[in-house]
């Protein structure tokens, strides 16, 4: 006996369509935003000294200006010195230290007992 197979070849072309394939972004934005409290000062004639912080630390102000620093209540001893060694002095809690900036410049201040306390007046 004779067993003839015949073996039908189909070739199989699978057409890998990528069409479709393709995602269209399900409305992914909307971020964004979340802007202001950039770095420029801050307009105001009053800094909060608290410890280890000048608040805000650089401020601007017009020319003739009384700028007014207050302890806080929590404050230890602290000062507002200013680059010519002029300030404050040393001073706790509740303290007031007031300067007034008759002329245009920027003004540097820190606190000698803790050197990462600093500030600025910017007057213009
Ligand atoms: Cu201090």
């Amino acid at each position: 006996m004779r067993i003839t197979k015949h073996l039908v070849i189909t070739a199989a072309v699978v057409a890998a369509i990528g069409c479709g394939g393709s995602s269209t972004a399900p409305g992914g934005g909307g971020g964004g935003g979340g802007g202001g409290g950039g770095g420029g000062p801050v307009v105001t004639n009053q800094v909060e000294v608290g410890n280890d912080f000048f608040s805000p630390g650089d401020i601007q102000v017009t020319p003739g200006t009384t700028v007014t620093w207050t302890w806080n209540q929590n404050a230890a001893t602290h000062n507002v010195t200013f680059n010519d060694g002029s300030g404050s002095g040393d001073h706790g809690a509740s303290a007031v230290f007031t300067k007034t900036f008759p002329t245009a410049g920027t003004f540097s201040f820190h606190c000698t007992i803790h050197p990462s306390m600093t500030g600025s007046v910017l007057v213009q």
